[in-house]
């Protein structure tokens, strides 16, 4: 967790929908990296998910799937 501490992060996995390939990944990955509260962002093409580390005092769950809606992907429910 580096310089940010464990104490003030919240993590998830969501696992997403409409991702073609490496590329479909990566835009998602920068969409979430410049989305606010985002700390961390992994994305997996191989695995469809989305690793997210996020400041729970800025954005929540809801507000990051909507994030990714937003982006141009889904996330699976
Ligand atoms: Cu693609």
């Amino acid at each position: 967790m580096g310089l940010f501490g464990k104490k003030n992060t919240q993590e998830l996995v969501f696992s997403i929908d409409g991702m073609h390939c490496n590329m479909c990944a990566a835009n998602l990955q920068r969409g979430l990296l410049e989305t606010s509260g985002v700390v961390k962002a992994q994305v997996s093409f191989e695995e469809r998910t989305a690793h997210i580390v996020y400041d729970p005092s800025k954005t929540d769950r809801d507000t990051l799937a909507a994030a990714v809606k937003e982006i141009g992907y889904a996330v699976k429910e």
